[in-house]
């Protein structure tokens, strides 16, 4: 049995990770690199750590160091979160040998679905459907023009180790396609060190909607629905939610069955998910499959009821799944807002430095996921996420009202935050209707980036006048009403509340 657990990460998912530990009884053991050693993660497991120098290769990457700490702390498990080691073959393989269980799928599954060309192989051969497309690397230009003549103009070229948007491009034109090919595969071999790449249909202002699966050691595979992830920044996921406004039960019953189908293709174990293209005719494509827990997991525990970290714990100790499909339901509603330390008035620069003051938002139908304290210093080295911000509500209404009232209570200073851009997405009229696609960013860009941020001005306003009064009352202590006088200066910042739907 499970009874210690390495956290092989930091920030948000290793406090999240360390929180499902506490409640099982599980014994936490966090790893950090010398940016962390204030991180909250570190403070917050029961034992804790020190890996190596700030740069993750010589960290949170380095395979031998985590297991050498492993073994010293008799760790009998290793969470990988996501990111980092997380979707490493080789990491689940040495963790194998070693004697440690990897809290994750196989090295098998991994590796099936980490090279994108076997995946799309395993895909059809498994009756699942995949975007119409190459079978084989591309290595001839002959033969790279034919195929595209097959499949048809505009197409998208993708790098076989690539996922996630790396090594993409996309071709309009005949004689744009070899200078396309050369591109991709010049990007790919330099970032993955691997040249192979397949060509797909291009599949035009498309949802990604993708499914959460879980699976046990025994071939018993579940899902837990969709999330809808379209609301995406440079292959960034901005905003998710869950259920997605252009699912229907039928839909969700066919891509659902086929999500499993997947899972079972690849004799997958632990959390993982099946992401999907959907266009507007309802047709849908399997993409890629993510062998991990994501980001944005809390959306489905929230609606569907389950703590996922729990269950892959679970799954990893070799225990049954206790969950069958039929008695999973979706409960109201839930959107996720990833709160990151980012400029986004000036084109999202990272915007790293020390937390000066926080206050995270409380509250029926809320959770905060994050991991800075006031005088944290945020990190240069890692993805600049702060927090994820989950809302939930009996109703997508009540989820959006939710959201909007709990950002507004979100107070971050010191560092730059996206809240605000968050806010807008908020108050987007294709957002607010839910007919949206991944191009709602580029869509919404005016409305998103330029319009004139009146909750912050208002905000400087009500400070301001706090502390004209602050300063008032100091010079004239018996004359001033104290409730008049809060009631004066709060008008500034009413317009700031949330607007009725
Ligand atoms: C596509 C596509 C259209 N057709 N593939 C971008 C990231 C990677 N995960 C796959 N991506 C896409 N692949 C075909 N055949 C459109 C995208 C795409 C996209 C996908 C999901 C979310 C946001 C996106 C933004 C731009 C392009």
């Amino acid at each position: 049995m499970i009874k210690k657990i390495l956290v092989a990460n930091r920030g948000e998912i290793a406090v999240r990770i360390i929180r499902s530990c506490r409640e099982l009884g599980i014994i936490s053991v966090a790893v950090f690199s010398e940016a962390d050693r204030k991180s909250l993660h570190v403070r917050y497991a029961d034992e804790a750590f020190f890996i190596g120098p700030s740069p993750s290769i010589e960290s949170y990457l380095n395979i031998d160091k985590i297991i050498d700490i492993a073994k010293k702390s008799g760790a009998d498990a290793i969470h990988p979160g996501y990111g980092f080691l997380s979707e490493n073959a080789e990491f689940s393989e040495r963790c194998k040998k070693e004697g440690i269980i990897f809290i994750g799928p196989s090295s098998f599954s991994i590796s099936a679905m980490g090279d994108k060309i076997t995946a799309r192989q395993s895909m059809i051969n498994a009756g699942v459907p995949v975007v119409p497309g190459t079978k084989e690397n591309i290595q001839d230009d002959k033969i790279a023009i034919k195929l595209v003549n097959e499949i048809g103009l505009p197409v998208m070229i993708k790098a076989s180790a690539g996922g996630g948007g790396k090594g993409i491009r996309l071709v309009k034109k005949e004689e744009d396609i070899l200078s396309a090919v050369r591109a991709a595969k010049s990007e790919a071999s330099t970032a993955f060190g691997n040249d192979s790449v397949y060509i797909e249909k291009y599949i035009e202002s498309p949802h990604h909607i993708e499914f959460q699966i879980l699976a046990d050691r025994y071939g018993n595979v579940i899902h837990l629905c969709e999330r809808e992830c379209s609301v995406q920044r440079r292959h960034q996921k901005v905003v998710e939610e869950t259920p997605s406004t252009l699912m229907t039960p039928e839909l969700r019953y066919e891509m659902g069955k086929h999500a499993v189908t997947a899972a079972k293709a690849v004799d997958y174990e632990s959390a993982g998910t099946i992401e999907f293209l959907v266009d507007n005719d309802l047709n849908y494509y399997f993409l890629e499959m993510n062998t991990r827990l994501q980001v944005e997991h809390p959306i489905t525990e929230s609606v569907i009821g389950i703590d996922l970290v729990k269950e892959q714990i679970k799954i990893a100790d070799g225990e049954k799944l206790t969950y069958i499909q039929e008695n999973i339901v979706q409960k109201g509603h839930a959107i996720e807002c990833r709160i990151y330390a980012e400029d986004s008035k000036n084109n999202f620069m990272p915007s790293p430095g020390v937390v000066k003051h926080i206050t995270e938002p409380l509250g029926l139908g809320v959770r905060c996921d994050g991991y800075v304290y006031e005088g944290y210093e945020i990190p240069i080295y890692y993805d600049p996420l702060i927090s994820k911000l989950i809302a939930w509500g009996e109703t997508r209404q009540e989820a959006i009202q939710r959201m909007k009232r709990a950002l507004y209570e979100y107070k971050i200073t010191g560092v730059k935050t996206t809240i605000s851009f968050l806010e807008k997405i908020m108050d987007t009229p294709d957002f607010i209707s839910g007919k949206y696609n991944t191009h709602f960013i580029e869509k919404n860009k005016q409305f998103l980036i330029n319009s004139v941020d009146t909750n912050e001005r208002n905000e400087d306003i009500a400070i301001i006048t706090t502390y004209l009064d602050y300063i008032s009352k100091l010079e004239n202590t018996q004359s001033l009403s104290l409730n008049n006088r809060i009631n004066y200066w709060k008008e500034f910042g009413r317009r700031k509340g949330v607007t009725r739907l």
